[in-house]
């Protein structure tokens, strides 16, 4: 049993003073007590302490090519995300395993330093270059999976279903070689990840989009996922940009999301990657599934996908979570901040998308926390027994946050863009940040650095 003491804590009631946290073998939380004495031999934590967020969507290889896909094209101005799908495709073409391995490892030692204590990986990077599967149909998952475990960031791999190229099995593109497989195919993968799982880690299943696979192929992925576990989670991108919207709309006569809802099991279990454009039909329809809007707002900003109708969302009782999908932000700080900026510059107005009463970006970070959680179907993203340990302390040394407390701390680390906001984190009860630091960072900056060049020389 670990002893943990953090003198000021946000407990799901609230702010408390001198909280004792104990935390079991299994790295969950047996017990929290507010006012508490520190006892002998417990590790003072040396801040406020929140629970950790988990970074819902990540496509890990695309860390390393952030900022690559920022030169203007030769028509000014008509740069878009399909064409910087185009250019992602390029990049992925050449990665191997070992590539993979070493920006992943990178990646998740920055999401730990940045405050992201898990991630659900919708890991579709599957085969060689040449579309053919691996020895080891499984080596890419592998990969990930250890780079995690080595990082200790919490990972939830969800192996991505990708079959066709477009609505109604359109065939792929070649540059889409490295993803496909069909049901069996996918499960193949999935079985061997579930067997290259490290105790805390989780496999679940994604559907890239309603591009990719069949209604028939949906529902027998889901069907085979239930089989082996009912519990885990779906993740899905849907309705990200107009033209899937419009595409979907001529294939079905359904908007994306009201065909999803209508023809999915759709509940607590799922994530609706972005899911940017909505009706007020589909915005109530998925508050009311249970499921799990996982918002990517620096992403869905860099690739101009479109404004997520977060306010109604909120309003109608709606749980997200955020991602940093392409990596252009490793902060979930940074994610909220600009989740609630787009909705200020919309409406022309402040503090959209906090209850009433309480501070903005604390309120935020609480239901991200949450839904992070959810969406990577661990019991955890608050301070309570049962929850996994998974915590992170303030730097209140940052002159940003110094001076404040309760909700003002939150507040300030997601709005006032700290150059630190975290001192330590913790996963499954263990520190694997200290003092800002990560361990591993510089032998992970040094295998990323091979990596690149390798990369640049291939
Ligand atoms: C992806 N990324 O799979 O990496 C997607 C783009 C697509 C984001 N949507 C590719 N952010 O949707 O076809
Ligand atoms: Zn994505």
């Amino acid at each position: 049993m670990t002893l943990l003491f953090a003198p000021l804590a946000l407990l799901p009631n609230g702010w408390a003073e001198n909280v004792r946290i104990d935390v079991g073998a299994d790295g969950a939380i047996a017990a929290v007590a507010p006012g508490a004495p520190c006892p002998a031999d417990a590790l003072r934590l040396a801040g406020p302490v929140v629970p950790g967020v988990a970074d819902l969507h990540s496509h890990a290889f695309q860390r390393a090519m952030a900022g690559l896909a920022e030169r203007t094209g030769a028509v000014g101005g008509m740069d878009s995300f399909w064409n910087w799908r185009e250019t992602m495709y390029g990049f992925l073409a050449r990665l191997t395993p070992e590539d993979v391995g070493a920006i992943a490892e990178m990646l998740f030692v920055e999401l730990l330093e940045g405050g992201y204590t898990g991630i659900a990986e919708f890991h579709y990077l599957h085969h060689a270059p040449d579309g053919r599967p691996y020895p080891a149909r499984g080596e890419m998952a592998a990969r990930i999976l250890g780079a995690a475990a080595d990082a200790g960031l919490g990972i939830t791999l969800l192996p991505v279903l990708y079959a066709h190229g477009g609505f109604g099995g359109e065939p792929p593109t070649p540059g889409q070689a490295r993803f496909l497989n069909d049901v069996d195919g996918l499960f193949e993968i999935a079985t061997a990840a579930r067997a290259a799982c490290a105790p805390g880690q989780r496999v679940g299943l994604a559907l890239h989009s309603l591009r990719a696979v069949t209604p028939k192929e949906l529902s027998t992925a889901v069907a085979a996922l239930d089989a082996v576990d009912a519990s885990a989670p779906i993740h899905i991108h849907v309705a990200e940009q107009t033209a899937e919207v419009d595409a979907c709309l001529a294939w079905s006569g359904r908007r994306p999301v009201a065909w999803l809802l209508d023809n999915a099991p759709v509940d607590r279990r799922w994530c609706l990657i972005h899911a940017t454009h909505l009706d007020a039909d589909e915005v109530a329809g998925i508050a009311a599934s249970g499921a799990v809007a996982g918002l990517c707002p620096t992403t869905e900003a860099n690739l101009g996908d479109g404004l997520f109708p977060a306010e109604a969302f909120l309003a109608a009782g709606g749980a997200f979570g955020v991602g940093s999908d392409s990596h252009v932000t490793l902060s979930p700080f940074d994610e909220l901040r600009v989740l609630e900026y787009g909705q200020r510059l919309t409406t022309r107005r402040r503090g959209v998308l906090g209850a009433p009463g309480s501070g903005c970006g604390a309120d935020l970070y609480r239901r991200a926390a949450a839904g992070g959680a959810q969406a990577l179907g661990v019991a955890g993203g608050a301070i309570a027994a049962g929850m996994r340990c998974d915590l992170v302390v303030l730097d209140d040394d940052d002159s940003k946050l110094i001076g404040r407390s309760g909700d003002a701390l939150l507040d300030a680390a997601v709005f006032a863009t700290p150059n630190r906001a975290v001192r330590d984190v913790f996963v499954g009860g263990n520190r694997v940040v200290t003092e800002g630091r990560h361990p591993r960072a510089d032998a992970a900056r040094a295998a990323y650095r091979a990596a690149l060049k390798r990369l640049s020389e291939a």
